[in-house]
């Protein structure tokens, strides 16, 4: 390679695409290429990345498209002069929680690819299970509750492995197919997730799966940081070997294989750092490191993660995860299913032209705290904290229930219960934010990130860039690079220091946070009654 300078690669996995980003060491973008499963493959049928079966529970992916996107991700990135030989590190991120499953052998395929071929000539056997269960798959209920009975209760479940047990966790995935298709278990070698799977395809073996995806399997000890024997025990006979052992995702966990070197002329020093998840990917992509750092992501649905130095997880709700970038602290991470969707829907019933311009205007008729008045605004079952019922529960300043809010205290009571419920949540489950990064589509609404900002009495910064996991599996490559080059465990702020620091869009404003922080023990009262009918 001489002396030019070297590339870090990030590739996305994500439900709907794949993509590649290719990075210098300023971190700019040299290189990018995108795929869309539903587009650029439509031979494999199908919709958003994934099937969805006739049960209404069960949502699967076809393993092998994910193996056609990466033979045309790299023809791509060749045919178009991406500086492939001046690659030096790998690492990806996957849609979380999906599993791969191979047959006795695969490791020896693998090792053995032919570079006069595509992947997917080569490939096409190795599968046990021809479609994969993905996060999306609601099917596995019974095999929760048994979990949980198992291992003593949701809370026992969320003690050991950072989370209660989730249908769509990887564990109880397995658990369905040891129990409805036992064959197809003991016709495979190799469990792999999402992002082991391509990281395996790029060493050519099996490659581990790292802690912080890891934890999104109700399989691991989040603190061991190793499978839990008796979540394994409760799961399926013999999966510990099916699993591999997990490594923290700093880890260099091959080389790229002799394949991609000769195919695409991929440079033959170049490190596969652990692949992840996408959302400690987006934590990494962040850049959110030293605990109290947290990231409010305001999309579809909000998620609200950040580090955390002692894991509190919870029987009802959230996610704790190894931390991606520091084998010190944890990830933890809150969804929040009324997001950006409840939000709108509250804009086009007070404002005509459904403008957030207008709704800012009308929003300030009313000060901070609403005199009291509160509105829960649950259009969707909400996930945190799990209440099935849907609705607008509207309150007055005594708690009592009320038909109707003026617009400009309807306007108000949306935002202000959303983060003050965030807010409620966090804390218990032991995030407390010192600054906050806001991104996803409505992190450009001012109105929006002044009340996110005095509920939670810290500086919000704004992250343009949408795509924070792909960002975050090149950041990552640098990271595990730099790791491999000193032998030892480099900072992960430290590796990254050449990242231009976010701009602060709005500072707290001390006496509003003081009425919030008065007000959040009633939301949390208010969220318990609506719960219970
Ligand atoms: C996280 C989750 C999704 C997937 C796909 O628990 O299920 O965010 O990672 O993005």
């Amino acid at each position: 390679m001489g002396n030019l300078p070297p590339v870090f690669m990030g590739i996305d996995a994500s439900t709907q695409g794949l993509k590649a980003t290719l990075l210098d060491e300023g971190l700019n973008v040299v290189s990018e290429t995108a795929l869309n499963f539903d587009r650029d493959f439509p031979e494999y049928k199908t919709e958003g990345g994934v099937h969805r079966h006739t049960d209404g529970l069960t949502v699967t992916s076809p393993p092998l498209m994910w193996v056609a996107a990466l033979d045309r991700l790299f023809e791509r990135l060749k045919s178009g002069g991406a500086p492939l030989d001046r690659v030096v590190a790998i690492s990806g991120s996957g849609q979380q929680h999906g599993s791969v499953w191979l047959k006795p052998g695969t490791g020896d395929v693998l090792a053995a690819l032919d570079p006069a071929l595509p992947l997917l000539d080569q490939l096409a056997e190795v599968f046990s299970v021809d479609e994969s269960p993905i996060w999306m798959d609601a099917s596995t209920t019974k095999q929760c509750r048994k979990l949980e009975e198992r291992l003593g209760g949701a809370q026992a479940v969320a003690d050991i492995t950072g989370s209660r047990a989730y249908e769509r966790f990887t564990g109880n995935q397995i658990a369905r197919i040891y129990e409805e298709r036992r064959e197809l278990y003991d016709a495979t070698e190799r469990i792999a997730l999402v992002s082991s799977f391509i990281a395996s395809l790029l060493t050519g073996g099996y490659a581990p799966i790292d802690t912080s995806d890891g934890s999104g399997m109700n399989l691991m000890d989040i603190r061991k940081k190793d499978w839990s024997q008796a979540a394994l025990d409760a799961t399926a006979a013999g999966l510990a070997a099916k699993l591999g052992q997990p490594v923290a995702g700093h880890t260099a966990v091959g080389m790229v294989s002799d394949y991609l070197v000769r195919r695409y002329g991929l440079n033959a020093a170049a490190l596969v750092i652990a692949f992840s998840g996408d959302n400690p990917c987006s934590l990494a992509g962040l850049r959110l490191q030293k605990p109290g750092d947290i990231a409010v992501s305001l999309g579809t649905s909000d998620t609200l993660f950040g580090s955390a130095r002692e894991p509190q997880p919870s029987g009802v709700e959230g996610h704790v995860f190894a931390n991606p970038v520091d084998p010190g602290s944890y990830m933890v991470m809150l969804v929040h299913q009324n997001g950006s969707l409840t939000r709108e829907k509250v804009r086009d019933l007070v404002v005509d032209d459904r403008s957030w311009q207008t709704y800012r205007d009308v929003m300030s008729r009313t000060a901070p705290g609403n005199n009291g008045k509160i509105g829960l605004y649950l259009y969707e079952p909400e996930i945190t904290p799990p209440i099935l019922r849907t609705g607008v529960f509207r309150f007055d300043a005594q708690g009592a229930p009320v038909e109707a809010f003026a617009p400009g205290e309807e306007a108000r009571a949306v935002l202000e219960s959303q983060f003050m419920s965030l807010r409620v949540h966090a804390e218990s489950i032991g995030l407390r934010p010192a600054n906050i990064i806001a991104t996803g589509g409505a992190s450009v609404d001012p109105a929006v990130i002044r009340v996110l900002c005095d509920v939670f009495g810290v500086p919000v910064r704004v992250a343009e860039k949408a795509d924070s996991a792909s960002f975050g599996a090149a950041y990552r490559a640098l990271h595990g690079w730099k790791c491999a080059q000193a032998g030892a465990f480099v900072e992960y702020e430290q590796a990254l220091a050449g990242a231009a620091p976010y701009k602060i869009a709005a500072e707290p404003d001390m006496q509003a946070h003081q009425i919030y922080t008065e007000m959040l023990p009633r939301i949390g009262e208010l969220e318990r009654k609506i719960a219970e009918g």
